[in-house]
């Protein structure tokens, strides 16, 4: 495991909270993937789930404030999100969620990009720590994230792969 990985994947969990990751394997360089990681005012590039989004403070560095609103059939309809981490030499990004009307109190992710062992492809590794909601499991709380957290990784991997081919 890269040192890497170990830092900012390891996170302190509470009794009520759930943790986990997903780790995603993209045929396509880097700077490729993080171009569209690193853009905190538009997640509605790779992440489906997303209607529109606004920045509501800040110019997308660290602090930066942005209200994203969901397509419906989803639990919510929106969700406010601070930007924790942009590292644009570590490839590291981190949100929380500070508000919203969904059940996701107190998540918190840390995206990270790795070169392929091979080369020239990137391994994405995404872990978030998210308090369980009164009524519901462990188990189904991560069940829950992790669909969204594959989607969304899995659609990053088909558009970074179409930027390529498009190059
Ligand atoms: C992300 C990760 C997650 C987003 C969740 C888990 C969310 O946007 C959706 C449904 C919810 O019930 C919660 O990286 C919330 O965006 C799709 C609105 C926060």
């Amino acid at each position: 495991v890269p040192d890497s990985v170990a830092r900012y994947h390891t996170h302190p969990v509470g009794p009520d909270q759930c943790c986990s990751a997903v780790i995603q394997q993209i045929n396509a360089p880097i700077s490729t993937v993080w171009s569209v990681v690193r853009r905190f005012d538009n997640p509605q590039a790779y992440k489906h789930f997303v209607k529109s989004c606004n920045v509501l403070v800040g110019n997308g560095d660290v602090g930066t404030l942005r209200e994203i609103h969901v397509i419906s059939g989803l639990p919510a309809a929106r969700s406010t999100e601070r930007l924790e981490i942009l590292d644009d030499e570590q490839h590291v990004m981190s949100f929380s969620v500070v508000g919203g009307d969904h059940r996701l109190a107190n998540y918190r992710s840390v995206t990270t990009l790795h070169p392929t062992p091979a080369g020239n492809g990137t391994v994405v590794v995404e872990s978030y720590v998210v308090d369980i909601p009164p009524g519901n499991t462990n188990e189904e709380t991560c069940v829950f994230v992790d669909t969204i957290v594959k989607c969304n990784l899995q659609s990053l991997a088909q558009i970074a792969e179409n930027k390529l081919r498009l190059k």
